[in-house]
């Protein structure tokens, strides 16, 4: 870990809205539609000429992919819920250091599939580990690298279970949180409306519910409120966002992702 660019939230800068670096964190219970919204999102920003990467959590770096793997199989679940926590950070230290924050260092803007308020949430409300321990997890992780935005994505779990197990299809097996209980998944919806009430200047609630297009509507009325987006004049295909369309921007076109960062 870099500890020499890691000082304490409350010192942080904002990633300036000038230079084009944004860091959008996108959370959510199970099913709420999380990957199909941020492909959607950052096609609309490579529109705009922004230059853009996905990321997920855990994970975005081979070393926090394999914390991924151990964690999400449920090898790590006899270790409790606060080790939990803690391998849940050191590949967000790992992931902070190697991709987001060199990302945002060249002006890209970086859209990463779960960030903190998972960990919040998952280990803190559903796993009771302290906030204490958890502030001081994410002093370390993240230091001055906190998002501009985090787009809540609400939905009712009896609705995001039912669509997961339909995209799991008959032959995957649910992997260790999809086995969960409605009841546990109502505690976390509430322990992200919980959190984005108390931080309504960075979390935006956006309703999951309905079709993909209409979701998607939502989050980008959100991010064209919240974020200074500008056109960037010296890219061949910059227009500016007014002008378009949410058909056109909605068209598919091959992903610009980081190889890397690749699922
Ligand atoms: P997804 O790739 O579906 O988001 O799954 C990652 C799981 O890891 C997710 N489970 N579900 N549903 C939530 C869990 N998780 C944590 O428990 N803590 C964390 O800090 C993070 C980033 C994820």
């Amino acid at each position: 870990m870099n500890m020499a660019t890691k000082t304490p939230p409350m010192n942080r800068m904002k990633a300036s809205p000038n230079n084009g670096a944004f860091f959008i964190t996108i959370e959510g219970g199970e099913g709420a539609g999380k990957s199909s919204q941020i492909e959607l999102l950052e096609k609309k920003f490579i529109e705009l000429g922004y230059k853009v990467i996905v990321t997920r959590e855990p994970g975005g770096t081979a070393g926090a992919e394999a914390v991924r793997h151990v964690l999400l199989s449920g090898a790590a679940e006899h270790l409790g819920p606060d080790m939990e926590a803690i391998l849940f950070s050191a590949a967000r230290s790992d992931h902070v250091d190697n991709v987001i924050e060199p990302a945002l260092k060249k002006n890209q803007i970086v859209i990463c599939d779960r960030f903190f308020d998972s960990t919040r949430v998952y280990q803190g409300v559903t796993g009771n580990v302290s906030m204490e321990l958890l502030k001081s997890l994410e002093k370390v992780a993240c230091g001055t690298i906190w998002p501009d935005l985090t787009l809540v994505l609400d939905l009712d779990p009896e609705v995001g279970m039912e669509r997961a197990a339909k995209r799991r299809g008959k032959t995957n097996e649910p992997d260790r949180y999809e086995k969960e209980s409605i009841a546990l998944q109502i505690e976390r919806r509430n322990g992200f409306l919980d959190i984005a009430s108390n931080e309504p200047n960075r979390c935006a609630v956006i309703d999951a519910s309905g079709t993909v297009s209409a979701v998607s509507k939502r989050i980008w009325g959100q991010v064209t409120k919240r974020l200074d987006l500008k056109e960037k004049k010296n890219t061949p295909k910059a227009r500016t966002f007014k002008k378009l369309s949410h058909k056109a921007l909605t068209k598919k076109k091959p992903s610009t992702k980081n190889p890397a960062n690749k699922r």
